[in-house]
Formats: C-alpha cells, sequence, structure tokens
C-alpha cells in the first residue's frame, strides 16, 4: 500500500477545547501514523467573531487512505465524537478536522478542495502547521501582524503544562457528569498547591475560587489520627491518551500495603499502566473512567504515611 503525507487541521470553540483535540488526536491515530502534532494555540474566531475563542493545532498524518477516504473518515470521526450535523458554516463547533493538504496534490471536487482554499489566509492554520514543516515559514510570514496577533500558544504539550499549573489547571468533565465525578476531579486538582485559582466553567454557569494563601484546601488542613500532617501525592498523566480505572476498581479511602497497578492509559493501541508509586491510601479518583486525558491531569490522589 502506498503511503501519504496528509496535513489535519483540528479546531474546537465548544466544551473542554484541549480534551477534546487531545481525543481528536487519538482518534486519528486509528487512521494512520501521527508523525507530528503542533502546539495547541488559542485562536480568536475567523470568519465570524460572535462566537468562543477556538483551540487550534495541526497534525501530519502519514496514511495510505485516498482523499476521499481520508475526508470522509475525518467527518465520521467528527460525529462520533459527537459534532451535531448542520449548523452555520462558520459557527461554532465542538470539533472540526479539515483536510488541509495531501502530498502535493491540488484537487477541485465539490465537497473536498485541496490544498485547503483559505488556509493561506488564517493564522490558526499556517502558525501550527509552519511550526511543524517549516516549509510553511514564508507563507506564515507574509500574514499581516494584525491576523498573525489573532494566535497565541495555549499548550505546548508536555512543556507548558507544569507552567499553566500555577495558573489555570484544565480537566475534561463529560456534561453527564455526576455529582461525585466532579468533586473528585476537584479535589484532585486542589491537592496540587501550585493552584491558586480554580475556575469551572459549564454550561449552566461558571465559579472562580482564588487562594490568596494555602488557606483554602491544601494538605496543610489534613491531618492524621497523631496530629502529624498527612503527605498527598498526585499521581498524573505522563501522557495522552484514554484513562482507565484498573479492574477491580480500587474503593475511595482503600489502603494499599505496596505499589500497585490501579490505572492505565491508552494511546496509540499501547497500554501504558499507572501505578500507586508505593502504600498508601486512595483519597480519590481525580480523572473519569474512560475519558482523555492530557499530560500532566491529576489522576489519583494517594495520602501517604
Ligand atoms: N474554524 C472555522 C471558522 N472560524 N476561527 C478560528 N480561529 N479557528 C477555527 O478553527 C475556525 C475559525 C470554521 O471551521
Ligand atoms: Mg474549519
Ligand atoms: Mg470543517
Amino acid at each position: 500500500m502506498p503511503l501519504h503525507d496528509a496535513y489535519v487541521g483540528i479546531g474546537s470553540n465548544l466544551g473542554n477545547r484541549l480534551a477534546t483535540i487531545n481525543a481528536a488526536l487519538v482518534q486519528l491515530a486509528e487512521l494512520g501514523a501521527v508523525l507530528a502534532v503542533s502546539s495547541i494555540y488559542r485562536t480568536q474566531p475567523w470568519g465570524r467573531t460572535d462566537q468562543p475563542w477556538f483551540a487550534n493545532a495541526v497534525a501530519r498524518l502519514r496514511t495510505d487512505r485516498s482523499p476521499a477516504e481520508l475526508h470522509n473518515a475525518l467527518k465520521d470521526v467528527e460525529r462520533r465524537m459527537g459534532r451535531r450535523p448542520g449548523g452555520d458554516h462558520w459557527g461554532p463547533r465542538s470539533i472540526d478536522l479539515d483536510l488541509l493538504l495531501y502530498d502535493g496534490l491540488s484537487c477541485n471536487e465539490p465537497d473536498l478542495v485541496l490544498p485547503h482554499p483559505r488556509m493561506r489566509e488564517r493564522a490558526f492554520v499556517l502558525v501550527p502547521l509552519a511550526e511543524i514543516d517549516r516549509s510553511f515559514a514564508a507563507l506564515r510570514d507574509a500574514l499581516p501582524a494584525s491576523e498573525l496577533s489573532s494566535v497565541e500558544l495555549l499548550d505546548s504539550g508536555r512543556v507548558a503544562r507544569a507552567k499553566s499549573a500555577a495558573v489555570e489547571s484544565e480537566t475534561a468533565m463529560p456534561d453527564e457528569a455526576t455529582p461525585t465525578q466532579w468533586i473528585n476531579a476537584l479535589a484532585g486538582i486542589l491537592a496540587e498547591d501550585d493552584v491558586m485559582r480554580l475556575k469551572v466553567e459549564r454550561s449552566d454557569g461558571e465559579i472562580e475560587l482564588r487562594r490568596a494563601s494555602r488557606l483554602l484546601a491544601g494538605p496543610s488542613s489534613h491531618r492524621k489520627a497523631d496530629g502529624a500532617p498527612a503527605r498527598f501525592d498526585t499521581i498524573k498523566a505522563d501522557l495522552v491518551g484514554i484513562f482507565h480505572v484498573s479492574r477491580p476498581m480500587p474503593a475511595q479511602g482503600e489502603v494499599f500495603e505496596s505499589d500497585r497497578e490501579i490505572g492505565y492509559i491508552e494511546a496509540l493501541g499501547i497500554r501504558t499502566p499507572v501505578h500507586s508509586m508505593g502504600s498508601g491510601k486512595l483519597v480519590s479518583i481525580a480523572a473519569s473512567d474512560g475519558s482523555a486525558v492530557e499530560y500532566g491531569q491529576p489522576l489519583f490522589v494517594i495520602a501517604r504515611g
């Protein structure tokens, strides 16, 4: 089977954008080999400005599918990820996967034009594209400054996560998450003591908490029976993928006498175990079973000692 190199533009401006993009990357890996992924950028809406900001990225995919097959497969992934059909041409969308380039091919079919007809005008395409393919740097640099400034770095994956933890920690929660799942996720975020500001955005409203000092939660407010403070460890995802709690599921409050596999992350068909990192008591499961997790996202909180 001959292999082809395609570039796919990924966009989202509804729900948890970072988690959506990471989940889309997991799906793209089913269609070929994901050879490169740009950083994720926060971008101003283009075309229709009265809508939320977008998160955008570009991936390079090596695939044996034809352009039409790949285009259809991308639409399938959009549907599977819950994108509503129809809707406004340039309006808000939970996930958008656009075939930008396919080898050096030019084509002009009614439902597929290659290269993507508007990519040359769009900083949200050219900035991430030039990041993973230097040959697009000149096109990017030819954009007007006003267009370039509509794009800012949001998450350069493995590096930016620690930096952003001090400002905000973003955790994926499905719309149908139960109150217990919310509490567990929030407990996981708050157990990281560098979180100073916590903002929860939901379709029914928004709440923001600020920590002036360590007074709000924080490890020092938890004490063991002997009065000594317990130490809390947050076990975080060390790769992007789909998180699963191991079976039989560890219960909250369960004590691990020794190191144990308590979960795993599945990415690109490979299962990477998550360990309790020694003995301790399970305080909370911070991410929901079966959800897409980001690098550095809290998974479990474990009390030691
Ligand atoms: N997609 C659109 C319309 N406008 N603006 C930004 N910043 N990013 C997008 O991905 C985007 C957009 C239609 O697909
Ligand atoms: Mg688009
Ligand atoms: Mg599209």
